[in-house]
């Protein structure tokens, strides 16, 4: 497979669709697109009409969108293994990840993922809520599902949908109230795939200014 990707430091979706893939092992070969320019349009345009990335390509299937991707892989290459066995962490975790995928909007916009950077930005009161319901579903979520030190234990595809905030807490100093939040952050931190695209991230030049927010620390 090949998985169309953009810039590590910037492109959440990206990221996304990366991990699920990287975390579970699945081998593809990445092509990395450069935000915004000619060639991203160009090259995409072959495979989706949104002219989005992540976009995945099996054969001659064309898979775009994270969400999309993530189920993809889930059915064909893990066997349902990507969510939590358990039917209500099942549910749980789709919504979560549902969430996720449709909203947080103060979050996305006021600290744009910019994993090689660190920044202090002022937030407004829904990303402060936002941040709040994050470090309360993190913290629940962990207390509750002890076999092992991810969301629902072992490492599942809602994982994968919370790699860019990860990143994005790291960059903007944010602080969780929990241990069990914070060990959620290390832990994904710490994760082999998350260290490869953060150093992959430092190594790029590209400087894309929608996503350069905040003041310098
Ligand atoms: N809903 C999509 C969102 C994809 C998306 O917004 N991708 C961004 C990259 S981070 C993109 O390709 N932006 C290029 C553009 O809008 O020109 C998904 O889940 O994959």
């Amino acid at each position: 497979m090949k998985l169309i990707i953009a810039n590590k430091n910037y492109s959440s979706w990206s990221l996304r669709g990366w991990m699920a893939l990287k975390a579970f092992n699945i081998p593809f070969e990445e092509i990395k697109l450069s935000l915004s320019t000619e060639a991203f349009y160009k090259e995409l345009a072959q495979y989706t009409p949104i002219g989005k990335v992540p976009v995945l390509l099996d054969g001659d299937l064309s898979i775009w969108d994270s969400l999309a991707i993530c189920e993809y892989i889930n059915e064909t290459y893990l066997d349902g293994k990507g969510w939590p066995a358990d039917k209500h962490l099942r549910a749980r975790a789709r919504s979560i990840v549902a969430d996720m995928h449709s909203g947080f909007f103060g979050i996305r916009n006021e600290m744009p993922m910019n994993c090689r950077a660190k920044r202090r930005v002022e937030l407004s009161d829904q990303a402060k809520k936002e941040v709040d319901t994050l470090d309360r579903v993190w913290t629940e979520l962990r207390q509750h599902t002890p076999n092992g030190p991810y969301l629902f234990g072992e490492f599942s595809l809602a994982d994968a949908f919370f790699a860019p905030v990860i990143f994005r807490f790291k960059t903007y100093g944010i602080e969780l109230s929990d241990a069990a939040a914070r060990d959620y952050q290390q832990t994904m931190l710490a994760h082999p795939a998350m260290k490869s695209w953060l150093e992959d991230s430092v190594i790029e030049t590209d400087i894309v200014e929608a996503g350069e927010a905040g003041k310098p620390v």
